[in-house]
Protein backbone atom coordinates (compact mmCIF):
# COMPACT_ATOMS: atom_id res chain seq x y z
CA UNK A 1 0.00 0.00 0.00
CA UNK A 2 1.10 3.58 -0.48
CA UNK A 3 2.26 6.03 2.00
CA UNK A 4 0.14 8.59 2.28
CA UNK A 5 1.92 9.98 5.53
CA UNK A 6 4.23 12.09 5.75
CA UNK A 7 7.55 9.92 5.94
CA UNK A 8 10.57 11.01 7.94
CA UNK A 9 12.98 10.70 4.81
CA UNK A 10 10.64 12.27 2.73
CA UNK A 11 13.07 15.18 2.28
CA UNK A 12 10.31 17.14 -0.29
CA UNK A 13 7.53 16.69 1.89
CA UNK A 14 9.06 17.62 5.06
CA UNK A 15 10.27 21.05 2.87
CA UNK A 16 6.80 21.22 1.75
CA UNK A 17 5.66 21.31 5.75
CA UNK A 18 7.62 23.91 6.98
CA UNK A 19 7.75 26.52 4.37
CA UNK A 20 3.87 25.86 4.94
CA UNK A 21 3.93 27.18 8.39
CA UNK A 22 6.88 29.35 7.34
CA UNK A 23 4.09 31.18 5.22
CA UNK A 24 1.46 30.90 7.33
CA UNK A 25 3.51 33.05 10.21
CA UNK A 26 5.14 35.88 7.68
CA UNK A 27 0.99 36.31 6.63
CA UNK A 28 0.50 36.73 9.95
CA UNK A 29 3.28 38.84 10.47
CA UNK A 30 2.77 41.27 7.60
CA UNK A 31 -1.06 41.78 8.10
CA UNK A 32 -0.12 42.70 12.14
CA UNK A 33 2.40 44.55 11.31
CA UNK A 34 0.98 46.89 8.69
CA UNK A 35 -0.06 49.54 10.57
CA UNK A 36 3.42 50.54 12.47
CA UNK A 37 4.85 51.78 9.26
CA UNK A 38 4.24 55.02 7.52
CA UNK A 39 0.94 55.29 5.47
CA UNK A 40 2.72 55.45 2.23
CA UNK A 41 4.56 51.84 2.75
CA UNK A 42 1.43 50.12 4.01
CA UNK A 43 0.35 48.80 0.63
CA UNK A 44 3.95 47.61 0.01
CA UNK A 45 3.85 45.28 3.63
CA UNK A 46 0.34 44.24 2.79
CA UNK A 47 1.18 43.16 -0.54
CA UNK A 48 3.79 40.87 0.62
CA UNK A 49 1.07 39.72 3.22
CA UNK A 50 -1.11 38.51 0.23
CA UNK A 51 1.98 36.82 -1.34
CA UNK A 52 2.91 35.06 1.70
CA UNK A 53 -0.68 33.96 2.28
CA UNK A 54 -1.64 32.46 -1.45
CA UNK A 55 1.40 30.69 -1.24
CA UNK A 56 0.58 29.36 2.00
CA UNK A 57 -2.64 27.85 1.39
CA UNK A 58 -0.87 26.72 -2.49
CA UNK A 59 1.78 24.93 -0.10
CA UNK A 60 -0.81 23.18 1.89
CA UNK A 61 -1.72 21.76 -1.57
CA UNK A 62 1.06 20.92 -3.29
CA UNK A 63 2.44 19.37 -0.06
CA UNK A 64 -0.82 16.94 -0.59
CA UNK A 65 0.07 16.17 -4.35
CA UNK A 66 3.32 15.39 -3.41
CA UNK A 67 3.11 13.11 -0.28
CA UNK A 68 -0.09 11.45 -2.18
CA UNK A 69 1.02 10.94 -5.74
CA UNK A 70 5.26 11.85 -5.41
CA UNK A 71 5.36 13.76 -8.08
CA UNK A 72 5.46 17.46 -9.40
CA UNK A 73 2.30 19.55 -7.96
CA UNK A 74 3.21 21.53 -11.21
CA UNK A 75 -0.45 23.19 -11.40
CA UNK A 76 -0.39 24.00 -8.35
CA UNK A 77 2.87 25.50 -8.09
CA UNK A 78 2.31 27.40 -11.39
CA UNK A 79 -1.14 28.63 -9.79
CA UNK A 80 0.92 29.75 -6.89
CA UNK A 81 3.24 31.91 -8.85
CA UNK A 82 0.62 33.30 -11.39
CA UNK A 83 -1.07 34.84 -9.02
CA UNK A 84 2.16 35.92 -6.47
CA UNK A 85 4.82 37.13 -8.88
CA UNK A 86 2.79 39.91 -10.40
CA UNK A 87 1.91 40.88 -7.14
CA UNK A 88 5.92 41.25 -6.39
CA UNK A 89 6.39 43.17 -9.66
CA UNK A 90 3.36 45.43 -8.02
CA UNK A 91 5.95 46.07 -5.50
CA UNK A 92 8.57 47.38 -7.68
CA UNK A 93 5.73 50.04 -8.64
CA UNK A 94 4.48 51.17 -4.99
CA UNK A 95 8.20 51.42 -3.42
CA UNK A 96 8.60 53.37 -6.15
CA UNK A 97 5.09 55.00 -5.96
CA UNK A 98 5.79 55.81 -1.93
CA UNK A 99 8.25 58.90 -2.91
CA UNK A 100 7.50 60.02 -5.88
CA UNK A 101 4.38 59.40 -8.86
CA UNK A 102 5.77 57.06 -11.80
CA UNK A 103 3.73 55.66 -14.82
CA UNK A 104 1.80 52.75 -14.55
CA UNK A 105 3.10 51.34 -18.07
CA UNK A 106 6.32 50.34 -15.56
CA UNK A 107 4.12 48.09 -13.76
CA UNK A 108 1.92 46.58 -16.96
CA UNK A 109 5.15 46.04 -18.61
CA UNK A 110 7.02 44.24 -16.05
CA UNK A 111 3.61 41.90 -15.72
CA UNK A 112 3.87 41.30 -19.41
CA UNK A 113 7.53 39.75 -18.78
CA UNK A 114 6.24 37.81 -15.75
CA UNK A 115 3.19 36.24 -17.99
CA UNK A 116 6.11 35.16 -20.61
CA UNK A 117 8.28 33.17 -17.87
CA UNK A 118 5.29 31.47 -16.70
CA UNK A 119 3.90 30.10 -19.93
CA UNK A 120 6.78 29.25 -21.06
CA UNK A 121 8.05 27.62 -17.83
CA UNK A 122 4.96 26.22 -17.67
CA UNK A 123 4.34 24.61 -21.26
CA UNK A 124 7.51 22.83 -20.81
CA UNK A 125 7.07 21.30 -17.28
CA UNK A 126 3.94 20.32 -18.53
CA UNK A 127 4.84 18.78 -21.18
CA UNK A 128 2.59 20.82 -23.58
CA UNK A 129 5.97 21.87 -25.94
CA UNK A 130 9.82 20.53 -25.26
CA UNK A 131 11.02 21.06 -22.11
CA UNK A 132 13.79 23.41 -23.79
CA UNK A 133 11.53 25.36 -25.56
CA UNK A 134 10.16 26.31 -22.66
CA UNK A 135 13.40 27.16 -20.94
CA UNK A 136 13.75 29.64 -23.60
CA UNK A 137 10.75 31.02 -23.48
CA UNK A 138 10.59 31.69 -20.06
CA UNK A 139 14.70 32.70 -20.01
CA UNK A 140 13.45 35.23 -22.14
CA UNK A 141 10.55 36.74 -20.45
CA UNK A 142 13.01 37.23 -17.16
CA UNK A 143 15.34 39.15 -18.84
CA UNK A 144 12.98 41.56 -20.61
CA UNK A 145 11.99 41.91 -16.75
CA UNK A 146 15.54 42.38 -15.72
CA UNK A 147 16.00 44.94 -18.44
CA UNK A 148 13.03 46.60 -17.06
CA UNK A 149 14.32 47.21 -13.51
CA UNK A 150 17.84 47.86 -14.26
CA UNK A 151 18.06 49.59 -17.74
CA UNK A 152 14.31 50.32 -18.51
CA UNK A 153 12.08 53.41 -17.44
CA UNK A 154 12.04 51.49 -13.73
CA UNK A 155 15.51 51.55 -13.20
CA UNK A 156 15.80 54.93 -14.52
CA UNK A 157 13.55 56.32 -12.17
CA UNK A 158 14.84 54.49 -9.15
CA UNK A 159 18.60 55.65 -10.22
CA UNK A 160 17.51 59.10 -9.27
CA UNK A 161 15.64 58.61 -5.90
CA UNK A 162 17.28 58.36 -2.34
CA UNK A 163 17.25 56.64 1.13
CA UNK A 164 15.60 53.80 1.87
CA UNK A 165 12.92 53.74 -0.80
CA UNK A 166 15.89 53.57 -3.15
CA UNK A 167 17.82 51.01 -1.11
CA UNK A 168 14.55 48.90 -0.98
CA UNK A 169 14.44 49.18 -4.84
CA UNK A 170 17.88 48.11 -5.23
CA UNK A 171 17.70 45.32 -2.95
CA UNK A 172 14.44 43.89 -5.06
CA UNK A 173 16.32 44.61 -8.32
CA UNK A 174 18.95 42.17 -6.93
CA UNK A 175 16.44 39.61 -5.32
CA UNK A 176 14.94 39.48 -9.26
CA UNK A 177 18.32 38.67 -10.39
CA UNK A 178 20.27 36.28 -7.75
CA UNK A 179 17.42 35.09 -5.94
CA UNK A 180 15.40 34.65 -8.97
CA UNK A 181 17.77 33.19 -10.63
CA UNK A 182 17.37 29.60 -8.50
CA UNK A 183 14.42 29.31 -10.35
CA UNK A 184 15.87 28.23 -13.59
CA UNK A 185 18.63 26.67 -11.98
CA UNK A 186 15.87 24.39 -10.83
CA UNK A 187 14.52 23.88 -14.00
CA UNK A 188 18.08 23.12 -15.14
CA UNK A 189 18.90 20.54 -12.96
CA UNK A 190 15.49 18.90 -12.09
CA UNK A 191 14.12 18.60 -15.78
CA UNK A 192 16.69 19.67 -18.36
CA UNK A 193 20.01 17.72 -17.05
CA UNK A 194 19.05 13.59 -18.26
CA UNK A 195 16.44 12.07 -16.46
CA UNK A 196 13.49 14.35 -15.23
CA UNK A 197 14.77 14.46 -11.14
CA UNK A 198 11.64 15.70 -9.12
CA UNK A 199 13.67 15.45 -5.70
CA UNK A 200 15.89 18.43 -7.02
CA UNK A 201 12.96 20.29 -9.08
CA UNK A 202 10.82 20.59 -5.76
CA UNK A 203 13.48 21.71 -3.11
CA UNK A 204 15.15 23.80 -5.21
CA UNK A 205 11.83 25.89 -5.93
CA UNK A 206 10.74 25.32 -2.33
CA UNK A 207 14.25 27.38 -1.16
CA UNK A 208 13.37 29.57 -3.92
CA UNK A 209 10.30 30.62 -2.70
CA UNK A 210 11.44 31.03 1.06
CA UNK A 211 13.81 33.11 0.41
CA UNK A 212 11.78 35.30 -2.70
CA UNK A 213 8.87 35.36 -0.89
CA UNK A 214 9.19 35.72 3.05
CA UNK A 215 13.15 37.29 2.60
CA UNK A 216 11.97 39.43 0.29
CA UNK A 217 9.33 40.79 2.23
CA UNK A 218 10.98 41.01 5.77
CA UNK A 219 13.56 43.48 3.53
CA UNK A 220 10.68 45.50 2.22
CA UNK A 221 9.76 45.76 5.83
CA UNK A 222 12.39 46.74 7.45
CA UNK A 223 12.71 49.54 4.61
CA UNK A 224 9.24 50.61 5.49
CA UNK A 225 10.33 50.96 9.44
CA UNK A 226 13.19 52.74 9.02
CA UNK A 227 11.16 55.08 6.97
CA UNK A 228 8.82 55.70 9.82
CA UNK A 229 9.41 58.99 11.99
CA UNK A 230 10.11 57.87 15.52
CA UNK A 231 7.07 59.49 16.79
CA UNK A 232 4.77 57.03 15.04
CA UNK A 233 6.11 54.37 16.25
C1 LIG B 1 7.04 33.47 -5.32
C2 LIG B 1 7.41 32.91 -6.56
C3 LIG B 1 8.39 33.39 -7.39
C4 LIG B 1 9.17 34.63 -7.07
C5 LIG B 1 8.63 32.67 -8.60
C6 LIG B 1 9.52 32.98 -9.54
C7 LIG B 1 9.71 32.14 -10.67
C8 LIG B 1 10.68 32.30 -11.63
C9 LIG B 1 11.62 33.44 -11.59
C10 LIG B 1 10.76 31.32 -12.70
C11 LIG B 1 11.61 31.40 -13.74
C12 LIG B 1 11.78 30.47 -14.87
C13 LIG B 1 12.73 30.81 -15.82
C14 LIG B 1 13.49 32.09 -15.77
C15 LIG B 1 13.05 29.94 -16.99
C16 LIG B 1 12.58 28.53 -16.81
C17 LIG B 1 11.20 28.46 -16.31
C18 LIG B 1 10.97 29.17 -14.99
C19 LIG B 1 9.48 29.45 -14.99
C20 LIG B 1 11.32 28.21 -13.85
Amino acid sequence: MKEVLLQPNDIVGISFWVISMAMLAATVFFFVERNSVKASWRTSVTLMGLVCGIAFVHYMYMRGVWINTGSSPTVFRYIDWLLTVPLQMLEFYFILMAVRKVPSGIFWRLLVGTLVMLIGGYAGEAGLINVNAGFFIGMAGWIYILYEIFAGEAGTIASKIKGPAAGAFNFCKWVVTIGWSIYPLGYLFGLMMGQADPITLNVVYNLADLLNKIGFGLVIYAAAKQMTPASQK
